[in-house]
C-alpha cells in the first residue's frame, strides 16, 4: 500500500494494480492529473491486496485494473477506468474537449485490437506457440495502422489523453516480446517521447521497483534475429559449432536442401555440427535479409567437389533460438 488517505469522510479511491500491467495507465492518468489515490499491490500468484481484497472477489476474472471509487463503487475494465478517472480531472487534462466519441474509439482499439489481440497471447506463459505465431501476424496489420495516425501527431488525439497512457502502457512490454519497434519509426519516436513525459516516467519508474521487488529482475528480452542469425552464420564460416547448443530451440526443424526433414534439437544440431565441422565446405554469404522473427540467407557453397552451388535459406528465430531452417539448392 502506497498511500492512505482520508478526503473528508470519504476514502481516497483505491487502484488495484500489478506492476507494469495494463493497470499502469491508470496510475500514469492519476500523476497526470495529480489525483490522490491509494494504490494497492495486488499479488500476481495470490491475486490478493494488502487491504485484503481477493480481486477474484471483485472481478470475475481476478484482473487488474480495479478503481474503488470514493463511494465503494467498483470499476473494471480499462476503458471504462480510465473514462472515469478522466472525468474526474480539470477540463482538458486526460481527455480533449469535444474528442469523446474518438477517445472511445481509440480506447477500444487499444484495448482489443492492440492488449487482447498482440499483446495478450506473446505475454501468456502457457499461451501455445500458434497462439504466438498469429499475435506476431496480427501485429503486422495492426502497428502499422497505428503508425501510420501517429506519423504526423504528438499523440492519438489532439492532446494527451488516457488513450496515451494506456497505449505506452502497452508499448513499454515490447522489450519483453519479440515486437521491435524500430521497425515502425513513428511508433519507436512516439515510445521515447512518451517515456520521457513526467507523469509516464513517474509511474514507470515506481512500477518497475516494485516489479523487480516482486518477481526479482524482469527477463531480458531475446536477443533480436540479426544477432542470433549471425551467431548461426558464423558457426559455419568459423568452422566452430560450440555456439549452435544455444541457437538452436528444442523444438527445432530443418528442412534440408536435399528434402529431407530433420525434427528436435538433436537431429538438428547433429545435422549442423556435421556441416559446421567439415574443413572442405566453405559458405560464401552474398545476402542475408531480417524480417522480424525471419531471415532468408543467401549462400554460395564450395568444397563439395561438384562446381560451387548457391542457395537459399529461410530461417525463423523465436525467443533468440532458431525454430525452422528451410534450404533450397539452386538447380536442385
Ligand atoms: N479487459 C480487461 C483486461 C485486463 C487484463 O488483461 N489484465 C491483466 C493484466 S494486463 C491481468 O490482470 N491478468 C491477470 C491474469 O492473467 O491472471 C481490461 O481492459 O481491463
Amino acid at each position: 500500500m502506497e498511500s492512505e488517505r482520508e478526503v473528508g469522510h470519504r476514502e481516497v479511491m483505491k487502484l488495484y494494480f500489478s506492476p507494469l500491467a495494463c493497470s499502469m495507465a491508470t496510475r500514469i492518468a492519476l500523476y497526470e492529473a495529480a489525483i490522490p489515490a491509494d494504490y494497492q499491490h495486488v499479488n500476481h500468484t495470490t491475486r490478493r491486496a494488502p487491504d485484503g481484497t481477493d480481486l477474484r472477489e471483485v472481478h470475475p476474472l481476478g484482473y487488474v485494473p480495479v478503481l474503488r471509487l470514493d463511494d465503494g463503487a467498483i470499476l473494471t475494465e480499462n476503458a471504462a477506468i480510465l473514462q472515469q478517472v478522466a472525468a474526474l480531472a480539470p477540463p482538458g487534462v486526460l481527455a480533449p474537449a469535444h474528442q469523446g466519441p474518438a477517445l472511445q474509439q481509440w480506447l477500444s482499439f487499444i484495448g482489443t485490437e492492440l492488449h487482447k489481440a498482440v499483446f495478450a497471447p506473446l505475454l501468456e506463459r502457457t499461451a501455445p506457440d500458434g497462439a504466438k505465431d498469429h499475435a506476431l501476424a496480427n501485429a503486422e496489420r495492426r502497428l502499422p495502422a497505428l503508425a501510420s495516425h501517429l506519423e504526423k501527431r504528438a499523440f492519438v488525439l489532439d492532446t494527451f489523453s488516457v488513450a496515451d497512457a494506456y497505449l505506452i502502457t502497452l508499448l513499454n512490454w515490447t522489450q519483453v516480446t519479440p515486437i521491435r519497434l524500430s521497425r515502425w519509426p513513428a511508433l519507436a519516436a512516439y515510445a521515447t517521447r512518451l517515456q520521457q513525459r513526467r507523469s509516464v516516467a513517474r509511474a514507470l519508474a515506481d512500477e518497475s521497483r516494485l516489479f523487480v521487488e516482486e518477481r526479482g529482475r524482469p527477463v531480458p528480452p531475446p536477443p533480436p534475429t540479426g544477432d542470433v542469425i549471425q551467431r548461426f552464420n558464423d558457426v559455419f564460416q568459423r568452422h566452430d559449432p560450440a555456439a549452435l547448443d544455444e541457437l538452436v530451440a528444442d523444438d527445432c526443424a530443418i528442412e534440408n536442401v536435399d528434402g529431407v526433414r530433420h525434427a528436435g534439437k538433436a537431429a538438428c544440431l547433429a545435422l549442423w555440427r556435421g556441416i559446421a565441422t567439415d574443413p572442405a565446405l566453405s559458405f560464401t554469404l552474398d545476402e542475408v535479409v531480417i524480417a522480424g522473427e525471419h531471415a532468408t540467407i543467401r549462400w554460395r557453397l564450395s568444397g563439395t567437389g561438384a562446381a560451387v552451388r548457391a542457395g537459399v535459406n529461410v530461417m525463423r528465430v523465436r525467443g533468440g533460438r532458431v525454430v525452422e531452417a528451410r534450404g533450397y539448392l539452386q538447380g536442385a
